[in-house]
């Protein structure tokens, strides 16, 4: 094809020498060679002498190739020499080729327009010929092009905008499709909006890998504004000589009109049976944002010079354009999503728990509402909510806990399996994920999900078969798409990416979030501590009182005893019998008052916490209780070990007797089990231990499972089951609460009850 030597080194990667392993380096703007629907002529300066030239001069100029190097342009343009020269004298060369003139020449039909640019210091003509005899009018033209842009600029949304744009280009242009197409982070990209021949098959929604538009060809986007190829079937026309008589370097075409393309990029046009094709860059803010790309299957198709610069003119608007759409979409989501976040934040504050506020499938507003994602958890003490499409509960909770141990605030990823390969296993509803925790070192979080979305393009046909192409001029051959074959690989498991407005507006509501807990946090330590002063209050009441109580009633009693014991005879039967009841009556106001004085004791006193050996303890216990236990045959059951907990060892000791008696006492059964054990349970995501003492005893009904714990009540005649004040187990709990626990029941009538209890999470760990 081209003969061109690299400028400086052998081994860079040319026309000659490009396969698939180089065509990222393939030097595109050094082919050699034009397209043959014009010709090149390489002219120095100030003497304007052709040091080289296409070998198709003769059919576009009338003359050879080789005729005409060394001679200087006014022999070869004759009398519209000067006016041409003129012409290039005013223009500015060096941005790429501008229309100088158009031309006639014996033997073209129709003319050729004369463009002319300078690269690396030499000044390129290009001689394009005028196929078409039709030329559109240029006041047509542009009223077509203001009326495309008004329609542009009052487009709603950029998908409208990216829809209208490409129907409007391809009305100028006439090609069978015309497609935006917008490049992602990586260099891949997608089609965003296609006009096309009805019967054409769509490619809108694919996606193509980087490597299918090399870097050689981003760059040449920022030098040229249209690139045009209006016969793929064209055959490569070379210079001669091949590098610059003075320079020895070739030609940089990368301005150039009529540069010979790779022939990579001929072959593979060649293969999806494309003809034709023009591409205009999109760009944004100075960068590459996509491409306009227009493409021709029913045969070659030149566009006339004129509307390839409405065309282009037409391009240059739409990427103007759609920077300020794109700009007012963003803001338009992004002030939706803060609303969103900040309804979210007003939910969770009225309802606490984030699995009603902010997870539940059934109201209109949740966590699927702040922004485009399938599915979304809420992770909330110890518990899953699941909305929409996403992993099983299993795989969320193991997910939950991965992303809590990456220890950071945010995560977003378009490709989980990655960093996560238990992913692979549900990838097709959450390839994407957007994880936020709530509070650092738990599972406190809410999630979003993202389904595996890539469709790919395959250029080649399939990959898996072999394939060659000859090119006439030489042997190329198009291997089955290796490159291709990784690419797909390399996509699967990924989802639309995670946009930084998305990302912000959750970092956003998760502060939100997190001020509110601390601020309800806040406001429940302040109730607690109005509650401990309370309770402190009432407690040295209670004391006071029950201990001036105390007095008078030793009073009464000694009284009353003096009375029976020296009356006794006067008194009758009737009178003894009453003087039995008031002391009766004493002693039980005195156990009374006692319940009460140890129960505001329970309150009051601090906790003397040690390690301390529970199965010591219980030992002690049942030694104080030995005589119950014997007397009523119970058997006692107890777990092999209850191991060490941080206790006041004096009051858990009292917990235990009280509930073992209790055990004992509330029995009706001939033989009267007591278990006393420990289970291992989750609370909080933290494991803690919880003790039981079980019986098989009379039981407790739904109803009484609280009122049992209240002072002084008692659910049962005062000398059935062995009487009693009735303040037992109020003071088992609060001194089972104190220890930062718990103390409850579980029980069904008839077959026994199970007291349950947990000390602190420090405790109990
Ligand atoms: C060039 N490939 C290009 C160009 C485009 C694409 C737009 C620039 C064309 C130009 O400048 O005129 C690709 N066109 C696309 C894609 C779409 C589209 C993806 O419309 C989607 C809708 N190309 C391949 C493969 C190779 C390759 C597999 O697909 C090589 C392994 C190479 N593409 C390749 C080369 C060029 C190119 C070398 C530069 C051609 C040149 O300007 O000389």
């Amino acid at each position: 094809m081209s003969r061109a030597k690299s400028p400086s080194s052998s081994d860079l990667v040319t026309a000659r020498n490009v396969d698939f392993s180089n065509c990222d380096r393939e030097l595109i703007q050094y082919p050699g060679a034009v397209q043959g629907h014009g010709a090149m002529l390489i002219v120095d300066e100030p003497d304007f002498r052709i040091q080289q030239a296409s070998l198709n001069c003769r059919e576009i100029i009338g003359v050879d190739a080789k005729d005409l190097l060394g001679k200087s342009i006014a022999d070869v343009f004759g009398q519209r020499a000067p006016e041409m020269l003129e012409r290039m004298h005013r223009m500015a060369l060096e941005y790429g080729p501008v229309h100088v003139v158009r031309e006639s020449f014996a033997g073209s039909t129709s003319g050729v327009n004369i463009f002319a640019h300078r690269c690396d210091g030499v000044l390129i003509l290009e001689l394009e010929a005028i196929t078409s005899a039709t030329e559109p009018a240029s006041t047509q033209l542009y009223s077509d092009v203001r009326e495309s842009i008004a329609k542009l600029e009052k487009a709603r949304g950029i998908q409208q905008f990216h829809d209208l744009a490409v129907d409007r280009i391809r009305a100028f242009t006439g090609y069978d499709r015309v497609m935006a197409y917008k490049f992602a982070e990586d260099g891949s990209g997608h089609v965003v909006a296609e006009a096309k021949r009805e019967d054409l098959e769509p490619y809108l929604g694919l996606h193509y890998p980087a490597t299918d538009i090399p870097a050689p060809a981003r760059r040449l986007f920022g030098l040229s504004w249209l690139r045009h190829l209006p016969d793929v079937n064209y055959t490569a026309v070379p210079l001669i000589p091949d590098v610059h008589p003075v320079t020895g370097r070739p030609i940089d075409m990368s301005f150039s009109i009529l540069r010979s393309v790779s022939v990579m990029y001929a072959g593979y046009l060649k293969n999806m049976g494309v003809h034709s094709t023009m591409v205009m860059p999109l760009m944004k803010e100075g960068v590459l944002w996509g491409l306009i790309s227009a493409m021709h299957h029913s045969g070659p198709r030149h566009v006339p010079y004129e509307v390839r610069m409405a065309a282009e003119f037409l391009s240059h608007m739409v990427s103007l354009l759609m920077a300020g759409k794109e700009d007012s979409e963003f803001y338009e989501t992004r002030f939706r999503m803060s609303a969103v976040a900040d309804q979210l934040v007003e939910e969770a504050r009225q309802d606490p728990d984030l699995h009603s506020s902010l997870g539940s499938q059934d109201r209109n507003l949740n966590l699927l509402s702040l922004l485009p994602a399938q599915g979304a958890a809420v992770s909330s003490r110890g518990k899953l909510s699941l909305i929409g499409l996403t992993p099983t509960s299993e795989q969320t909770a193991e997910l939950v806990r991965w992303v809590a141990d990456q220890n950071l605030p945010v995560i977003a990823t378009d490709r989980l399996s990655e960093i996560y390969p238990a992913a692979a296993a549900y990838k097709s509803v959450a390839s994407g994920v957007l994880a936020t925790r709530l509070a650092a070192h738990t599972t406190e979080m809410l999630l979003w999900f993202r389904p595996e979305h890539i469709e790919i393009v395959n250029w080649a046909g399939d990959p898996k078969k072999p394939m060659q192409i000859c090119e006439t001029d030489g042997e190329v051959r198009l291997q089955p798409r290796a490159s291709f074959a990784l690419w797909k690989q390399s996509v699967t498991g990924r989802s639309e990416p995670w946009r930084k407005d998305e990302k912000d507006v959750v970092e956003h509501l998760r502060q939100a979030l997190m001020s509110s807990i601390a601020s309800r946090a806040e406001e429940i330590e302040r109730l607690n501590r109005q509650l401990a002063d309370a309770n402190v209050e009432l407690d040295s009441f209670a004391y006071a009182a029950s201990h001036d109580l105390k007095e008078p009633l030793r009073g009464v009693h000694h009284l009353a005893s003096f009375l029976k014991r020296g009356e006794q005879d006067q008194l009758t039967e009737e009178g003894r019998q009453q003087l039995d009841a008031i002391l009766r009556l004493t002693r039980r106001m005195d156990d009374l008052i006692e319940s009460l004085l140890q129960y505001s004791r329970t309150g009051r006193t601090e906790l003397s916490l040690q390690n301390a050996d529970l199965d010591v303890l219980l030992d002690e216990t049942l030694l104080a209780c030995r005589r119950l236990i014997t007397d009523t045959a119970t058997e006692i059951r107890r777990a092999e070990q209850l191991g060490t907990a941080l206790c006041d060892a004096v009051r858990l000791k009292e917990v235990f007797a009280n509930l073992i008696i209790n055990a004992i006492k509330y029995n009706d059964k001939p033989n009267r089990i007591v278990e006393i054990g420990v289970e291992e349970i989750v609370v909080e995501e933290a494991p803690r231990k919880r003790y039981f003492v079980r019986d098989n005893g009379i039981g407790i009904t739904d109803a009484a499972k609280e009122q049992i714990f209240e002072i002084f009540h008692r659910m049962h005649g005062q000398d059935e089951f062995g009487g009693g004040t009735g303040a037992g187990l109020t003071i088992a709990r609060r001194t089972i609460e104190r220890h930062g626990g718990r103390l409850w029941v579980e029980s069904s009538v008839g077959e026994g009850s199970t007291f349950f209890f947990t000390l602190g999470p420090e405790a109990s760990r």
